[in-house]
């Protein structure tokens, strides 16, 4: 019987001594440790009642156990669903009750509040020092599991992704999902096990998790695996290392270090960058100052990648290059495939295309078509020559960071404070990441500051969701037809002062 993403990443490696994980405290892990130490984590899954299909929710620090337990979560058939470390626990609360997991692992510090939320969910914990309940019923337990059989089709991942609406929607990503892509990024961006990936990126979305994990596993590539990005630490690294995945922040804090240099990046091979538009000017400073060309690809938590700039031929400033190979992508107007060179929405059809929304059949529907095209809410264009240029958002997002942050749920907090009567959230420009959040608000009660209003949303959303900069209008720009002029905002705004 097979476990298609267990038998392709994980299983081959039970032998190989080559170094997987290298930590920031200089422990080392090997790829048959990796092997092993999966292997007592699925036991531990299994004493602790997780049965094929059960949801695993993981709010866990960054650690060697935390990609042990991702391995055992797929070797045990249950469906792994990482959450944002930041998030706070008025967030992980709908999570958890639209979820409904078996098991919650999260850090000790936030034992009592998962308890509390967990209903009748188990919950265990990881911790940096190896004290973790989870870690402990780990240890000591054999270093051979039997895999549960599990096909392409099954689920492995369920990774929630903000909507315009309000609601977070459960992304349900099956083996075949994740394997297709692995086995695409591979290949396209020639990794081997002689590359070693600086890995900076939080382990909880796409990026950080399948992209840069599922891709090193696959080709036995080595992982330097730190705690959290700091351009110290990662220039640091450079000179042992081959490639580095990042959002655009990554490499506009590289360049504001005066160490980065040719000499410094000599033996890195690859730089690759997405989940925020890469400024034209970034990648045209990041080439003068290392000679290198960063690759930037495109891509969504319901679709994996979806296009990517070549490995040999021209990467583009400005564009996120080609569909990848078996990825279909068009650009329509209602439904209609537009011709080169003419905007319109991004959809993408492949195997890489999540399997639809967990309990929102209605939302499938609305984004997923019959025709198997999901409809990903970004406006582009292609090129005569099938390049894919990404021009701006249907959907009302903004990107902070490489984290997707939507207006909505913000509004929905602001406009529940006693004493506002709306609020517009939106995003303008930010040196650091890329955009930043600003509110606009209308009062109609006693007269309060934007310090009053931000000491409420501070329970509500996580830290990188807030407002950095409040303003207080009469009322807002709306056009004839009532609709909030968002556009108006971000232009009055755009000089705003954000910290
Ligand atoms: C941290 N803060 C942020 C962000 N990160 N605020 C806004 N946006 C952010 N992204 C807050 C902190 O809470 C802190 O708040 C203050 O900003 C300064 O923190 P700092 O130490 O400078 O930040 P950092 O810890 O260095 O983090 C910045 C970061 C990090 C390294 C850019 O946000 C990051 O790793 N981003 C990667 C996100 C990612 O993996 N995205 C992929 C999503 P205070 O004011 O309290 O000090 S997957 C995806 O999008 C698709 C599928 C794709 O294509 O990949
Ligand atoms: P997420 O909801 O985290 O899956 O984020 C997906 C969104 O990130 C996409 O719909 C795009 O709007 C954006 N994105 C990802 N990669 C890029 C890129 N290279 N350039 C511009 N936007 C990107």
């Amino acid at each position: 019987m097979t476990n298609t993403l267990y038998d392709a990443l994980i299983a081959p490696h039970a032998e190989n001594p080559a170094i997987f994980l290298d930590l920031d405290d200089g422990t080392r892990w090997s790829y048959s440790h990796y092997v092993k130490r999966t292997a007592q984590l699925a036991h531990a899954l299994r004493a602790a009642g997780i049965v094929p299909g059960d949801r695993i929710v993981v709010q866990a620090p960054k650690l060697a156990d935390t990609i042990a337990l991702y391995g055992a979560a797929v070797q045990t058939g249950a469906i792994y669903l990482p959450l944002n470390t930041a998030y706070t626990q008025s967030e992980v609360r709908y999570f958890i009750e639209d979820a409904a997991p078996k098991l919650i692992i999260c850090d000790p510090a936030s034992l009592a509040e998962m308890t509390a939320l967990g209903a009748s969910a188990q919950v265990m914990t990881l911790a940096a020092n190896g004290k973790g309940t989870l870690s402990i019923a780990g240890d000591g337990q054999p270093t051979q599991f039997d895999t549960v059989p599990r096909s392409p089709d099954d689920l492995a991942a369920l990774l929630y992704t903000s909507g315009t609406t309000g609601r977070s929607k459960g992304a349900m990503l099956s083996h075949k999902n994740l394997l297709s892509n692995a086995i695409t990024l591979t290949d396209l961006w020639q990794i081997t096990k002689r590359d070693r990936l600086i890995h900076a990126l939080p382990i909880f979305h796409t990026h950080g998790l399948f992209v840069a994990l599922n891709t090193a596993l696959l080709a036995g590539a080595q992982v330097r695996l730190m705690a959290s990005f700091d351009a110290e630490g990662v220039l640091a690294e450079m000179p042992k290392s081959t490639m580095l995945m990042g959002v655009p922040t990554f490499y506009t804090r590289l360049l504001d270090d005066a160490r980065l240099t040719g000499d410094l990046a000599t033996n890195m091979r690859l730089f690759i960058s997405g989940s925020a538009p890469l400024l034209a000017e970034t990648h045209t400073a990041f080439e003068a100052r290392t000679g290198h060309r960063i690759l930037e690809r495109y891509g969504m938590t319901e679709t994996n990648m979806i296009t990517s700039n070549p490995y040999d031929g021209d990467r583009i400033a400005g564009t996120v290059g080609y569909p990848l190979p078996d990825t279909e992508v068009i650009i329509t107007t209602d439904g209609e495939a537009v011709k080169p060179g003419e905007i319109g929405v991004i959809e993408v059809r492949g195997e890489n295309v999540f399997q639809g929304y967990w309990n929102m059949p209605e939302k499938t529907a609305e984004e997923l078509r019959e025709s198997g095209f999901f409809i990903t809410g970004d406006l582009g264009l292609a090129s005569e020559d099938g390049r894919i240029s990404i021009v701006g958002r249907q959907k009302d997002l903004i990107i902070s960071g490489g984290y997707n942050i939507y207006p909505k749920e913000i509004e929905d907090v602001l406009n529940d404070i006693n004493g506002v009567k709306e609020s517009a959230v939106f995003g303008v420009p930010h040196p650091d990441f890329g955009e930043s959040v600003i509110a606009a608000v209308v009062l109609d009660g006693p007269t309060m500051t934007d310090m009053d209003i931000a000491a409420q949303v501070t329970s509500e959303l996580a830290r990188f969701k807030q407002p950095r900069s409040y303003v207080i209008m009469e009322s807002l720009p709306r056009n004839t037809m009532g609709k909030v002029q968002k556009n108006v905002l971000r232009e009055t705004f755009k000089d705003i002062k954000t910290d």
